[in-house]
C-alpha cells in the first residue's frame, strides 16, 4: 500500500521522495540570508522554486543558524505572512511555515500554510495546541538546546538513541493531542546541536528512524558538516556535497529532502528513482 503525508487539503504521495524548497525570508540565514529580504523578491523566489520542481515551498522568517538570536514573533510574522499568503494562493504545491512561534504558525495556517515545520520539535505547548486545532502537516525536528548555544560542545551518550527517542516521544505527544499520525513527519535536525560525528551517525541511522513509519525529512543542503568534510568555506560552493548527502538520505529511507538547490536535487532524485529497483 502506498503511503501518504496529509497536509491540509493536500495528500502527498510518498511513492517517490519529495523535494522541499527553502525560501528564507531573512536578512541573516547562513546560506541565502538577504536574497529574499523583501516580499516581492520572496514571492518570485517561491514561484521559481515551484517551477524548478519543488513539491513543497518552506518559508522561514527567523534565522536558526548557530549563534543566532531569537526573533520576536511579531517581527517574524510581519516578514512571513504576506509571502505565505500570496504563495498559498499562487502555487499548486503546499506552502510550509518554518517557525517555532505559535502566533506565527497560527496566523500562517490561517492564510494558507499547509505544513508547520518546527525546528524546536513542538516543545512549546502552544505550538501543540495550534496544530491540534488545524489539519496542517507537521515536521517535528530534533534540536539540542537553542540556536544561540546549540553548537557549544554538544554532548550525547548515544546520539542515535537519544534523537530517536525524542522524536518518537514528541510524535506520540502530538498524536495524543489529536494530530493524526498521517500528518506527522520527523527530522533528526542535521547541524542543530550536533558535531560532525553526530551528523554522520544520524545520517547512517536513517533506516532506524524510517522504521517508525513516519515520513523522515532531512535537511543537509549546504550545511557546515559538508564544508568541514570537503574544505568548502562558502555555503553556495557546497552543491556537490549537498547532492551526495540528499541522495544518501533518500537511499537510506528519507521521504523528504529540504534543499536550496531544487532543480539540481530534483534531477538527481529522478535518476536515482529510475535506477532503483521497484518493489
Ligand atoms: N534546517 C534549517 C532550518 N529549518 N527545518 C527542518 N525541518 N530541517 C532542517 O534541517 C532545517 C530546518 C537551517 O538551514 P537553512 O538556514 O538553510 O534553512
Amino acid at each position: 500500500m502506498s503511503s501518504i503525508w496529509r497536509c491540509g487539503s493536500f495528500s502527498l504521495s510518498l511513492d517517490r521522495a519529495l523535494v522541499m524548497g527553502i525560501l528564507n525570508v531573512t536578512p541573516d540565514s547562513f546560506s541565502d540570508g538577504g536574497t529574499y529580504d523583501d516580499p516581492v523578491s520572496a514571492l518570485e523566489g517561491g514561484l521559481q522554486l515551484a517551477a524548478q520542481g519543488a513539491d513543497i515551498v518552506d518559508v522561514g522568517g527567523e534565522s536558526t543558524r548557530p549563534g543566532a538570536a531569537e526573533l520576536n514573533g511579531a517581527d517574524e510574522l510581519a516578514r512571513v505572512r504576506p509571502v505565505v499568503e500570496r504563495l498559498a494562493q499562487d502555487l499548486s504545491v503546499p506552502v510550509s511555515i518554518d517557525t517555532r512561534h505559535a502566533e506565527v504558525a497560527r496566523a500562517c495556517v490561517q492564510v494558507g500554510a499547509s505544513i508547520v515545520n518546527d525546528v524546536s520539535g513542538f516543545r512549546d505547548p502552544e505550538m501543540v495546541a495550534v496544530v491540534a486545532t488545524c489539519d496542517a502537516g507537521v515536521v517535528i525536528m530534533h534540536m539540542l538546546g537553542e540556536p544561540g548555544s546549540m553548537q557549544d560542545e554538544p554532548h550525547y551518550d548515544d546520539v542515535v538513541v537519544q534523537v530517536r527517542e525524542y522524536l518518537l516521544d514528541r510524535a506520540l505527544t502530538l498524536e495524543r493531542a489529536g494530530v493524526a499520525r498521517q500528518r506527522i513527519a520527523i527530522d533528526p535536525g542535521i547541524g542543530f546541536g550536533k558535531t560532525l560525528e553526530h551528523n554522520i551517525a544520524l545520517l547512517r541511522a536513517l533506516p532506524e528512524l524510517a522504521a517508525f513509519g513516519y515520513p523522515v525529512l532531512v535537511g543537509v543542503s549546504r550545511k557546515r558538516f559538508i564544508g568541514v568534510l570537503t574544505g568548502t568555506r562558502r555555503p553556495d560552493d557546497r552543491l556537490g556535497g549537498s547532492l551526495a548527502s540528499a541522495v544518501w538520505a533518500v537511499e537510506h529511507g528519507a521521504a523528504i529532502a529540504r534543499v536550496h538547490d531544487v532543480a539540481q536535487t530534483v534531477q538527481a532524485l529522478k535518476v536515482i528513482d529510475a535506477l532503483r529497483e521497484k518493489a
